[in-house]
């Protein structure tokens, strides 16, 4: 089969119906079919899961977090420790954020100065400066596979001054990290900001591809909009990416999201959703979620989802109810687990509808079954 593409990244198959497609992500620690979600690892775990759990979901790249890592235990003792892979024991691919979007959701008392973000650590108020240079410092230091530049995030609705300020303030910091970055087995991939302004965000790509990076991620999306308003801006940005490289659509989503964007040619994903949901009790199913603390599922044998293969669902809904009521920490460890597979097996489906040049129809279908749901 011809391929399009080089080092970094293959597109493999293009969908006849949309514009989705199946590429090869290459990294120093293995490759990744796309379209891929990454689970999230935000403290060099994904919360309650051994690594070999997770790769048993058929995860083959996870997401951590420079903002958390910086702070604790600091990238030097991860360096001392034999890098992020062999700190936390994933030998698989790693893309770690550059902090941009924790700085403005987490840290108190943000500054935003040229020259990078000022906060106070979430853990001790103490001061921390994040720049460009030290965004790119950490993550080469952590070892990941795919760096993340400093980004500026901003809250949507806002004015269209304040949005254009961080998009172009986020161009700047751009190329600052690209002349920092010097790791010669790790990718660093552009961030596209622009808010839901259409010219904006189109300006910020054309920069960025200027600049030339080995992989692009769309930004600033799923931050208070309506969905709709996301893919209207999906619409427009990810056609207008060069087609050799990746895409990523940072922190999104819901099920439903991640197969809109598939269909307008996004491969990679990262959300907390499945294990932030599934430490709150909540199974994604294919008939719809289930709320594992209800009492209706009391004396329920049957698995959360007979149809899926995963270790959790060899055990009842009763069973899984009790540990919730119970307090006891294999209820969360089970519903993460559990929901992990379920977006991974979403994922091959993906796949396999795009190989088949069916994604058009896969859509449709899984619209029709959970626009009946809370999905
Ligand atoms: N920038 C960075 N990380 C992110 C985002 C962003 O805009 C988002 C927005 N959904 C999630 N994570 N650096
Ligand atoms: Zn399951």
């Amino acid at each position: 089969m011809s391929t399009v593409g080089g080092e970094i990244f293959s597109v493999v198959r293009t969908d006849s119906q949309t514009l989705a497609r199946c590429g090869i992500l290459r990294t120093a620690h293995g490759i990744v079919h796309t379209p891929a979600f990454m689970p999230v690892g935000t403290q060099a775990t994904i919360k309650g899961l051994l690594p070999h759990l997770v790769e048993g979901t058929g995860t083959e790249i996870i997401l951590s977090n420079t903002y958390h890592l910086l702070l604790r235990p600091k990238p030097e003792t991860v360096a001392a420790l034999g890098g992020l892979h062999r700190f936390m024991g994933w030998h698989k691919p790693i893309l770690t954020d550059s902090g941009g979007f924790q700085v403005f959701s987490l840290a108190q008392l943000t500054r935003i100065e040229e020259r990078g973000a000022v906060f106070r650590s979430h853990l001790d108020g103490s001061l921390v400066e994040l720049t460009p240079e030290r965004a790119i410092e950490v993550q080469e230091l952590l070892g990941s596979d795919i760096a993340m530049v400093l980004d500026h995030v901003v809250a949507l609705p806002n004015e269209r001054s304040v949005i254009e300020d961080a998009m172009e303030r986020s161009l700047r910091w751009a190329e600052r990290c690209q002349k920092a970055h010097q790791r010669k087995d790790q990718w660093l991939f552009g961030i596209v900001q622009g808010g839901l302004e259409p010219d904006l965000r189109l300006r910020c790509v054309e920069e960025l591809v200027q600049m030339g990076f080995d992989g692009y991620a769309i930004g600033g999306l799923s931050v208070g909009e309506p969905p709709a308003e996301m893919y209207r801006i999906l619409d427009v940005v990810a056609p207008s990416l060069p087609a050799e490289r990746p895409r990523y659509l940072m922190g999104v989503g819901r099920p439903i999201d991640l197969l809109e964007a598939i269909a307008r040619g996004v491969d990679l994903f990262d959300c907390v959703m499945p294990t932030r949901n599934g430490r709150n009790a909540m199974a994604f199913t294919e008939a719809g979620p289930l709320r594992m603390r209800n009492a209706c599922h009391e004396r329920d044998p049957r698995p959360m989802d007979p149809t899926c293969p995963c270790l959790a669902c060899t055990f009842s809904r009763g069973y899984i109810r009790h540990l919730f009521m119970a307090r006891e920490m294999l209820g969360p460890i089970l519903v993460s687990l559990h929901n992990i597979a379920f977006y991974q097996r979403l994922l091959r489906q993906a796949r396999a509808a795009i190989e088949a040049g069916s994604f058009g129809d896969f859509l449709e279908e899984k619209r029709a079954t959970w626009s009946r749901t809370t999905m």
